[in-house]
């Protein structure tokens, strides 16, 4: 969770028709810009470099970078994203990727989205989900195996989009999750903080250096984190979050 620098992407007019399991509503494109300002300000605040990429219209979802890559301080590695409207976002961020590490992978077979992938200091965890399948899930296993890296493969909940949107790291030995992930059993040698009964959506927090950034609108999740001393940054998220998004999809980071 300490990174030095960040990417991001302007969210695009077409952001409003951005997928969803179920609907809530659009978004709107200046809340959600608005949203999206407010992270890369906070960014800043934590202490990260901040490259922001253009707006692409024709990907709704481009705003979540997370998910067509992977980055770690060794090198990058290319995704493919697992919904068929996503595919092509992997080629738009490769330019950017190729020019600021020195080693970029391309995952040869399968899907998986970055949004599936939580890295901790034990191994990089690797959550199956209907957007990352059991072929994807190897084939990244072997990528980061070439970047130095333990991956581990888990499941993600029936019905949670990715394994993130179920949790979040909060330092070396600590994780943020729902009641339902954790049950699970994969977080079993980390301490495990849980979220609050309907606040689900709070648990794709962020920790970048010395701040954890939380969804304002789960004032128990921030007042649970706060009373256990972490330095909490509440940052809205209610236009991303009708279309299931949370604070981790809007940047890579190393
Ligand atoms: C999607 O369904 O792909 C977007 N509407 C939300 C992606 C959220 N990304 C993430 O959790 N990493």
């Amino acid at each position: 969770y300490r990174f030095n620098s960040v990417i991001v992407r302007t969210p695009s007019q077409s952001v409003v028709n951005g997928l969803r399991a179920d609907d809530r509503g659009n978004p709107t494109h200046a809340g959600v810009k608005a949203e999206h300002d407010a992270y890369i300000a906070a960014m800043r605040d934590a202490g990260v470099e901040v490259t922001v990429l253009p707006a692409l219209e024709a990907f709704p979802d481009s705003v979540f970078v997370e998910d067509p890559a992977l980055v770690f301080t060794e090198g990058a590695i290319l995704l493919r994203p697992g919904a068929e409207t996503r595919m092509k976002e992997t080629a738009e961020i490769a330019p950017t990727l190729r020019d600021l590490f020195d080693t970029v992978l391309d995952l040869p077979s399968g899907y998986a989205d970055g949004g599936d992938v939580l890295t901790t200091p034990k191994s990089v965890m690797i959550g199956l989900s209907a957007r990352t399948d059991r072929t994807g899930a190897e084939a990244l296993a072997s990528c980061l195996d070439r970047l130095g890296r333990k991956a581990e493969v888990v499941a993600t909940p029936e019905g949670v989009l990715h394994f993130k949107t179920d949790c979040s790291l909060l330092d070396d030995e600590t994780v943020l999750s729902t009641a339902r992930l954790a049950r699970s059993g994969v977080f079993e040698d980390f301490r495990q903080v849980i979220i609050p009964e309907g606040e689900e959506p709070a648990a794709n927090a962020l920790r970048v250096n010395d701040v954890v950034m939380v969804g304002s609108d789960f004032p128990r999740t921030i007042e649970m984190l706060d009373r256990l001393g972490y330095k909490v940054v509440p940052l809205k998220t209610t236009e991303i979050g009708k279309i299931d998004a949370g604070l981790s999809c809007m940047s890579l980071r190393w």
